[in-house]
């Protein structure tokens, strides 16, 4: 199978990296059954090439599902106890720490982000994430029941056996931990497909799965596209269950073909278009600060972006020349520049349709209150965009556009700005920035949102629940609440002496 061989020479960072580029299944590499493959190409320059990897089919899957079955069989699933999983997971995490700069690289070079963010944000939150389902993977317990003296009952939370996880490409390696931690603390074995257009971490862990002593199988990765392997998956007749990451269109496919095949088990986690509320008493220095964070982040590619910024009246001219100054101090450029705060857009398709959406604001006659253009000559760049004047039917308004274009909306009222804010298909997050402790709070019960920030806005945590309300997903991610998503309840039935 494909090898890739690079040495990164940067501001910010200079190592070498060489890897098998294959799909994985059973703990070796290899080419898709039709021995095609995918060419990455760098985001930061229009297109030049990065390496080739092996392209998965569907017979390609069926394997897969094979080695993870065999996997859940003998050496996962209830064949290893907890605390084995919990070393397992541990173990991994170390492993992911001795290569975290590599991994930031890759995910620099693959996706376009900043290296610095990689290294500080995605890598280093994508380990947090696995050592903490590792510390849940020995205490996955049930409950006992009592119904009489002569009765009890207890259940069990076992795993729900071979899962697919198909995850994109704007957090790669942190979906990927997202994913596969809580899966295999309660003892389900994967087979899991990254995004054609960021396939990098993905493939590299595959050998730092062996180098930790995860037993072949238990991850699997085919690394293909969303309408041949992602389409395979979701349709399988021999997995049990698939966790979506990616657009409200392909999640609504995903569960159709669950529906049509075995019924399978499904977790989506889809798009939003979030709204971030700035109330007259907010903290104006910090409100604009974390309303930068929450739309500019990570260019704008953020599920859970503030990408609709309502601003009270009262501080809205203020506000407004408070953060168009900050959006035009980010530095847009090579994301392993040393100053650089954004990189480009992942793929001339992202670039298309974020040019396409400030194109349609401007048609549809709301301002451009700062930005709007493409930045430099090569490359899928775009600067900070700011929208003003827009109207509620605007496209800018209601879709989400997936880049660093914000608008901001003026309000009155709190009333008024609920109902501006929950009228959304979506409801994945909000944030509300007030230093009134009432108002935060009763905000925050209002939004119809699986995830309310006061006074910070893009937090996530392994910890905390993650996953939308509405058209933005089913089921969380993240925390104690994951586990659900991956175990099954078995309720066993005790009798004591009841005669028949
Ligand atoms: O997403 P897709 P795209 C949103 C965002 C973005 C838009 C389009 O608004 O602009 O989606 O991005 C796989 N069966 N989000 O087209 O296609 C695909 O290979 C099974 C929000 O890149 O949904 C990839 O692995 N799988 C989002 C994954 O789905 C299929 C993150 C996501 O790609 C498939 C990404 C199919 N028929 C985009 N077709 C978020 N929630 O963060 C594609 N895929």
């Amino acid at each position: 199978s494909p090898r890739f061989s690079y040495e990164w020479n940067t501001p910010m960072y200079t190592g070498k990296t060489t890897f098998n580029t294959g799909i994985f299944i059973d703990g070796k590499f290899r080419h898709g059954s039709d021995g095609k493959t995918i060419e990455l190409v760098m985001s930061s320059s229009n297109g030049k090439f990065i390496t080739s990897v092996a392209e998965a089919t569907s017979k390609d899957v069926d394997d897969a599902v094979v080695a993870a079955q065999k996997a859940f069989d003998t050496v996962w699933g209830l064949n290893a106890p907890g605390s084995v999983r919990s070393e397992h997971l541990w173990n991994l995490a170390k492993k992911m720490e001795e290569h975290q700069e590599e991994l930031a690289a890759l995910e620099a070079l693959d996706n376009g982000k900043t290296y610095s963010w990689a290294l500080k944000a995605d890598v280093a939150a994508a380990i947090q994430c696995i050592k903490y389902y590792a510390g849940w993977a020995d205490k996955i317990t049930g409950k006992t029941i009592e119904t009489s003296e002569q009765k009890f009952a207890y259940t069990r939370h076992e795993p729900i056996g071979v899962v697919g996880q198909i995850i994109p490409w704007n957090f790669p390696i942190l979906m990927w931990a997202w994913k596969i931690a809580p899966a295999l603390a309660t003892g389900n074995t994967v087979v899991l497909k990254p995004s054609e257009f960021t396939p990098l971490t993905a493939i590299r862990m595959c050998s730092l799965l062996q180098e930790a002593g995860i037993p072949d199988g238990v991850i699997n990765l085919v690394t293909g596209y969303g309408h041949t392997v992602g389409a395979a998956m979701s349709s399988h007749m021999k997995i049990d269950k698939v966790a979506f990451t990616g657009s409200t269109l392909v999640g609504r496919t995903v569960m159709e073909s669950a529906a049509k095949s075995n019924l399978k088990n499904v977790t989506l986690e889809l798009g939003g278009k979030s709204a971030n509320i700035i109330f007259d008493d907010a903290d104006l220095d910090q409100a604009v600060n974390w309303a930068a964070h929450g739309i500019f982040w990570n260019h704008g590619q953020a599920c859970c972006a503030g990408s609709r910024i309502f601003v009270q009246s009262g501080i809205y001219d203020e506000f407004l020349k408070r953060f168009s100054a900050r959006a035009a101090a980010i530095n847009v450029g090579d994301p392993f520049g040393k100053e650089t705060d954004q990189g480009p857009q992942v793929s001339q398709n992202q670039y298309d349709r974020i040019m396409g959406y400030i194109k349609s604001g401007r048609e549809e006659g709301a301002k451009v209150h700062f930005g709007g253009e493409r930045h430099g000559k090569e490359g899928y760049f775009i600067s900070p965009t700011i929208f003003t004047e827009t109207k509620p039917e605007m496209k800018i308004v209601k879709e989400e556009i997936f880049g660093p274009v914000g608008v901001v909306i003026k309000f009155e009222s709190e009333k008024d700005v609920i109902e501006q804010a929950n009228n959304t298909e979506y409801g994945l997050a909000a944030a509300v920035f007030t230093q009134n402790l009432n108002r935060a709070i009763d905000t925050a019960h209002k939004l119809k949102a699986g995830t309310a920030w006061i006074n910070c806005i893009n937090q996530l945590h392994a910890q905390i629940p993650f996953g939308g309300f509405k058209q933005s997903g089913i089921g969380r991610e993240l925390g104690e609440y994951a586990l659900q998503n991956y175990t099954e309840v078995k309720a066993v039935h005790v009798n004591l002496g009841h005669k028949m």
